[in-house]
């Protein structure tokens, strides 16, 4: 597809003789004069300055400035799609030179994803480049610990190639200075602990608001979520090893980490947590090596990525390169300008990323996996089973799911297990540390005479706190926090 694109894109640049041709030394000095960003793309020269602002990556795009779009379209490959280069188009002001074309072709980097590691078919694919991926509903609560393989997979980059004898571990901003671990350090002076977690993307759902009105990210479904047992180091158990005590804490607000996969530039995936979270005896916050009891795959970290229970996928970090014990925030444009959540006023042209704080702890979610939408419930069968998952972010237990058939005017009362023995219940966490999710599942007898059912199911957690009933109070433009209750249309026949 990108090919024939391509193609079509050469075609039309000669056939539109009028648009002045450039150099390479042009289009960069074009973008260094009063501000003005150009770039080119397979032979054209495009004036983006104006596009600059609302670029939904945000100021990202300057890194290209004066130069080829294309390894940075290499890295995010989710530009490679009609509507984007569509909104290209309208910027084209000239054609690049076929010298500095053949140039640029030559200077491009080889496919920076073919080292990726290869991925369980079943997974639902939701771009290739950078490598997203979810678990299907149906499979999704067959287990109560998600098998590593069929666990969702969210990468902005690619996979780094991590060679664990090589591997160290920065640690930064404690009375010792920079500190260096090795995978062995990491294994061997601290205790091993085990943590089952749930781990969910803000953009879990995502595809619920998509229905309402178009946002940018990953069109997710229910599946963006999983639960796995965690194994490796306290960070507190690290931190307070190399120096952490009061001094530091009397001025440390936040915990920094960055992944070891970088951009064209160099520069890391990073998010930060807050300092209180990192370093509590009831966070639980690991330096993960293990993911249900063996080795980290390379999609979830290998050799070692950050679990913070409770906390938005986004902060549990990945082929962990370096942790910062800081007075700031992570600089990082996806803890600055990105995962934040705002009101569905707020558009493209009116957000302002500084006015809300970072998604950190989730709100309480919850789904129906089984029956899938649009599938038939045989009516002789009198009575239907729903299944689903339930989750809560903080620590906050899920307490309770109510379900119904008819669009929420009736309701039942899901039975909860949370435990891979399918114990039900099984024995309940400590308080403010229900990092697991919990599965549901109710038979309920078919209403007479129904030939469509509307499925709902919406949780409470230890809070109290329940999901809002519709999408449009909660509807933002990056599409992350959707929560409402989930409904599900199936027919009787
Ligand atoms: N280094 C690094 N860490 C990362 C990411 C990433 O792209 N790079 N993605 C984050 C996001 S947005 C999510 S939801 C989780 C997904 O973890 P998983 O792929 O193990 O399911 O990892 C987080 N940690
Ligand atoms: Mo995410």
């Amino acid at each position: 597809m990108d090919f024939i694109r391509g193609e079509q894109a050469a075609t039309s640049v000669t056939r539109a003789p009028s648009l002045p041709v450039y150099t390479q030394e042009e289009v960069t000095k074009h973008s260094s004069i009063d501000n003005g960003v150009w770039v080119t793309y397979k032979g054209s020269v495009y004036d983006i300055t104006e596009f600059v602002a609302i670029h939904p990556g945000g100021d990202k795009i300057l890194l290209a400035a004066g130069g080829a779009l294309e390894p940075f379209w290499a890295l995010y490959a989710v530009h490679g799609q009609d509507h984007v280069l569509d909104i290209l188009s309208e910027y084209k002001v000239g054609i690049l030179q076929p010298e500095d074309c053949k140039k640029q072709e030559m200077a491009n980097p080889a496919d920076p994803y073919s080292t990726d590691p290869p991925r369980h078919p079943a997974l639902v694919v939701n771009s290739s480049k950078p490598f997203n991926g979810e678990t299907p509903p149906s499979l999704l609560t067959d287990s109560y610990i998600t098998p590593s393989a069929l666990f969702f997979k969210r990468n902005h980059l690619p996979v780094p190639q991590v060679d664990p004898a090589k591997y160290k571990l920065q640690l930064e901003g404690l009375p010792e200075g920079t500190v260096s671990l090795t995978l062995d350090d990491l294994k061997s002076r601290f205790p091993k602990h085990t943590v089952t977690a749930t781990l969910q993307c803000a953009g879990n759902r995502r595809s619920d608001m998509n229905k309402i009105k178009q946002v940018k990210g990953l069109n997710w479904g229910v599946g963006a979520i999983g639960n796995a047992t965690w194994s490796g180091a306290r960070l507190r158990d690290v931190l307070s090893f190399y120096g952490f005590g009061p001094e530091v804490a009397a001025k440390a607000r936040h915990v920094q980490f960055e992944g070891l996969d970088q951009d064209t530039t160099g520069t890391p995936y990073a998010a930060s947590i807050p300092l209180s979270k990192a370093v509590s005896e009831e966070g639980d916050v690991l330096l993960a090596y293990e993911m249900n009891g063996e080795d980290l795959p390379a999609d979830h970290g290998y050799p070692v990525r950050v679990v913070v229970p409770g906390i938005v996928g986004a902060r549990n970090v990945k082929w962990l390169g370096k942790i910062v014990v800081s007075e700031e925030e992570s600089k990082s444009h996806w803890q600055q300008n990105d995962y934040k959540g705002f009101s569905p006023g707020t558009d493209w042209d009116t957000v302002d990323f500084k006015s809300a704080p970072a998604i950190q702890e989730l709100p309480v979610q919850s789904a129906i996996t089984w029956p899938e939408e649009g599938s038939t419930v045989d009516h002789s069968m009198k009575e239907v089973t729903l299944k689903g998952y339930a989750w809560s972010g903080g620590g906050r237990e899920v307490v309770r799911v109510d379900v119904s058939l008819d669009g929420g005017k009736t309701w039942h009362v899901a039975e909860l297990q949370n435990s891979e023995t399918g114990q039900k219940p099984g024995p309940p966490p400590p308080p403010g540390r229900a990092w697991a999710w919990k599965l549901w599942e109710i038979t309920i007898p078919l209403p007479e005479g129904a030939q469509e059912l509307e499925l709902v199911c919406k949780a409470v957690d230890s809070s109290y706190n329940s999901q809002p009933d519709t999408v449009s109070p909660i509807w933002n433009l990056r599409g992350v926090l959707s929560t409402a209750w989930h409904r599900v249309k199936v027919k009787v026949e």
